[in-house]
Formats: structure tokens, C-alpha cells, sequence
């Protein structure tokens, strides 16, 4: 019997994700940096990691902590300069270490060149690049009323109207945030030169591709159906996560890296898919599509919490962790598809605090025991900065001092929906305790009273389910 052999360094990879912000920082400003970065890569070599994923770095104003990208090939100051990241990249090379970037582009930043155009008038010749719309009409007092019902991921419409030219523009994330229209050619063109080309140009071996399912709209952009009647705006997702043309878009851009990297150089790309059906996620990830490499599924860190809204606990057994944890990996079995596993990342708790206990009697064993886990699944282990150390959540943070856009967005909508004293704020505040994202951006290190490295080490860790085409 032959086995046909096909190792490719990704599927036996251990990958280190690095939030800039509050991993190191170089020059006490009290902001982590890119040059922090740099000089922690004995450690992260130490630990067996063979490539870093790197949260956004570039130019913004950070509504949405560098989700919101204002040049794609500038670094934002207090991280650095471009020979700062250069920098990081070589050094990383010289260690054996690849080096992953986030790619964002199902939306730039109000502060973005492009859009600044865009706006600038109705006959812009960049106007389409982004989803214009006037109003679906007034109301008795002369507000201008959104185009459609979609709510925003992070509280509220998700349309914001510009008085320049009376018109709305959709932002499915803050109002920061205006979405590109994908359905422009020109326009995805200029996305994949300057996010895309610009970092392969500049050595980079591959992407982590931010919310990778939504940059398809169902024309016309319908109504959703209401879901919640006690709120204005409802789930909109059905008409843009996983719509009509994304496979197309991914696999033309798929073609496009090609074009930008010597022969013989291997890219890889982890997509953000979140929710799908599996042949959603077998298209996106079969080898032969060529559009990811794997994906992230997000069905096991949402255990726990209601599917109508995410910010409103609810119970659930070890049984249902594992059929969603299972989620991730089974379906690419006798495939030729591949997939992820982790329990981290900067949009979630801390796994310890989620998932085991962070008491002082059990947080070291329990986050072994979950560090086990995730290495002896199948897939290419992510491990976020802190979990090495078995990092648990902050506690009793007022809301006053939570950062992250998606918490004051949502405090925001229940103060105008419900009110400061309603049951929904109350399970808000509850839900908030768990599982904040700002859980996972504190300063590493910050809150471990006794570093302990609970991971096994991570280097070829073996995958059960080897994938061998
Ligand atoms: O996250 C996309 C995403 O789906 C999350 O916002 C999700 O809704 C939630 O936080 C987890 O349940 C990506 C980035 O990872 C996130 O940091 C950004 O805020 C977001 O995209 C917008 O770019």
C-alpha cells in the first residue's frame, strides 16, 4: 500500500497568538509594542510555538482595538514603526518561527483614505465601495429611519447616517467600522494590493482572516425577520455570513497571493468562519477549493450562552462542550479538509475561568487538563498569550472600566432599550463577569500571581486524525 504524503508545516503547528497591546511593552508608555514583541521571541521559541499569529498593528483609531484599520500599511505609532515590524519578522524568521497577520477586510475604518472619498460625495468615484443607502423614510420628528432592521454586532442599528449626503452607510460592527462592498471589483482589487500584497511583499506567511464569512450581502439587503420583538433592530446574519458570492471572493484572493510570493513559498491562511453548516465549512477548507487552509468555528466558545443574545448566560453540561468542541475537527474526516482547535483568543475569557476553575486550589491542574485537551485533538493548536501560564479572568471590573466596543455597545443598547434597572441589564452585568472580551486583554502576566508553564510542550504535538492528503 502506498501512502501518499503530503506534510505541510501548518497541520503539526503549534501557533502563538499575540494581542501587541498588552503582551510587552519596550518603552513604558504603557502600551505594548512591536519591539516588546521582538524581544520575547527566545521565549516563545522556548515554548515550542512554530509560528505567531499577530493581532492588528496597523494605523488606527482604535474604536475596535485595531479592527479598525485606517491604513493597512502603516503601523499605528504606539506599536512601532514599519522597521519596527520588519524587524519582528525577520528576527522571527532567524528563530524559525513564521509569522502570521491580521487580515481585515470586511471593513476598514472611518478613518480610512478610501472612505474619507467615499464620503465625500454621492458621485465619488469610490462612493460603491462601500454600502450607501438614504433613508427608508423620516420619522414624525425628522429623524431619517436606517434602510433596513439589521442591528449591529456591537448594540444598535447597523447603519449610521452621514449628513453630508443624507445618506446612511451599514457598519455590521461599531459605527467606526463601514463595510466594504465586495460586489466592486475595483474595489476588492485595492483591498488584496494593500492588505494583502503589501505584507507577502514583506515576508509575511500568511493570514488570519477576520471575520472571513461576511463579506458576501444578499442584494438588495432585506429586512431580517424579527426574532425579538422588544427590540428595533434584529439578527441580520442570514443575509451576510456565509453568503452568496464569499467562495468566490476567497478563491480569487487565494489567486491573488499566489501572484505575490516567490515559487516554492507556502502561504497559510486560518479563516474566521464562525457559525456554518458542514458543507460550509468543507467548501472553505477542502484543498483542493484553495480558499483556507482552516477555519476557526466558534460553536464551543458560544456554549453558555444564548443564542438569541450573546450577553445572557445560560445553562449547559460538559456534554454539550464536547458535541461543540467536536464540531470544530470531526467533519473533516476522510476529507480533504483540515481544521483548528483552541479555547482562546482576545474575543474571549480567559479557558481557565470559562471552562475549569481559576480558584487558587485549582487553577493550575485545571488549566493542565484543558491544556491536554486541546493538544491531543485533531487540528493545528492555537494557544492565546497567557494560557501558557494558565491566565485566569480579572475581577469585579465596573462597567465604567471596560474597554472593549462590543461591551460598551451593548451597555449602551440596553440603557436605551431596557433601562439601567431592568432584569436585561442585570443579566448583562452577570454575562459580563464570564465572559468579557476584555478578559483576555489584560497585561500578560498581570494577574498570575505564580507563573507556572502548564502546557505540555507544544512542538509536534501529533494530530489523531493525521490528514494525509
Ligand atoms: O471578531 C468577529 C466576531 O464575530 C466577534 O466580534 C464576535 O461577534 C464576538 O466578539 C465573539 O462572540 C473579529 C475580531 O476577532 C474582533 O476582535 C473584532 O471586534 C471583529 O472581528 C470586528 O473586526
Amino acid at each position: 500500500m502506498t501512502i501518499i504524503h503530503n506534510p505541510k508545516w501548518w497541520k503539526e503547528a503549534t501557533i502563538y497568538q499575540i494581542y501587541p497591546a498588552s503582551f510587552k511593552d519596550s518603552n513604558n508608555d504603557g502600551w505594548g509594542d512591536l519591539a516588546g514583541i521582538t524581544s520575547k521571541l527566545d521565549y516563545i521559541k522556548e515554548l515550542g510555538v512554530d509560528a505567531i499569529w499577530v493581532c492588528p498593528f496597523y494605523d488606527s483609531p482604535q474604536e475596535d482595538m485595531g479592527y479598525d484599520i485606517a491604513n493597512y500599511e502603516k503601523v499605528w505609532p504606539r506599536y512601532g514603526t514599519s522597521e519596527d515590524c520588519f524587524q519582528m519578522i525577520e528576527e522571527s524568521h532567524k528563530r524559525g518561527i513564521k509569522v502570521i497577520v491580521d487580515l481585515v477586510i470586511n471593513h476598514c475604518s472611518e478613518e480610512h483614505e478610501w472612505f474619507k472619498e467615499s464620503r465625500s460625495s454621492k458621485t465619488n468615484a469610490k462612493r460603491d465601495w462601500f454600502f450607501w443607502k438614504p433613508p427608508k423614510g423620516y420619522e414624525i420628528d425628522g429623524t431619517p429611519i436606517p434602510p433596513n432592521n439589521w442591528r449591529s454586532f456591537f448594540g444598535g442599528s447597523a447603519w449610521k447616517y452621514d449628513e453630508n449626503t443624507e445618506e446612511f452607510f451599514l457598519h455590521v460592527f461599531a459605527p467606526g467600522q463601514p463595510d466594504f462592498n465586495w460586489e466592486n471589483k475595483e474595489c476588492r482589487q485595492a483591498i488584496y494590493d494593500s492588505s494583502v500584497g503589501f505584507w507577502l511583499r514583506h515576508n509575511v506567511d500568511g493570514f488570519r482572516i477576520d471575520v472571513g464569512s461576511m463579506y458576501s450581502k444578499v442584494e438588495g439587503l432585506p429586512d431580517a425577520s424579527i426574532t425579538d420583538p422588544t427590540v428595533p433592530y434584529q439578527d441580520g446574519t442570514d443575509f451576510f455570513v456565509n453568503g452568496p458570492r464569499i467562495h468566490e471572493y476567497h478563491k480569487e484572493m487565494r489567486q491573488y497571493m499566489y501572484t505575490q510570493i516567490p515559487e516554492g513559498k507556502e502561504i497559510m491562511t486560518v479563516g474566521e468562519v464562525g457559525i456554518g453548516n458542514e458543507k460550509d465549512f468543507k467548501d472553505y477548507t477542502s484543498s483542493k477549493e484553495e480558499e483556507f487552509n482552516m477555519m476557526f468555528n466558534f460553536k464551543h466558545t458560544s456554549v453558555g450562552e444564548s443564542p438569541e443574545f450573546k450577553y445572557e448566560l445560560i445553562p449547559f453540561t460538559l456534554k454539550d462542550f464536547k458535541l461543540a468542541l467536536a464540531e470544530s475537527f470531526l467533519f473533516i474526516e476522510g476529507t480533504d479538509c483540515w481544521s483548528t482547535i483552541y479555547l482562546e483568543n482576545h474575543d474571549q475569557p480567559r479557558s481557565v475561568s470559562r471552562f475549569g476553575s481559576d480558584s487558587p486550589e485549582w487553577r493550575e491542574i485545571s488549566s493542565k487538563m484543558l491544556a491536554t485537551l486541546i493538544i491531543s485533538l485533531t487540528g493545528t493548536v492555537f494557544i492565546y498569550q497567557g494560557q501558557e501560564l494558565g491566565m485566569p479572568n480579572f475581577k469585579n471590573r465596573k462597567i465604567e472600566q471596560i474597554k472593549c466596543v462590543e461591551g460598551t455597545g451593548t451597555y449602551g443598547a440596553i440603557k436605551r432599550d431596557y433601562g439601567e434597572d431592568s432584569e436585561k441589564m442585570k443579566k448583562f452585568y452577570e454575562a459580563l463577569a464570564l465572559i468579557s472580551r476584555d478578559h483576555g486583554r489584560t497585561p500578560f502576566l498581570g494577574v498570575v500571581k505564580s507563573p507556572t508553564l502548564v502546557f505540555p510542550r507544544m512542538r509536534n504535538h501529533g494530530s489523531i486524525l493525521m490528514n494525509h492528503l
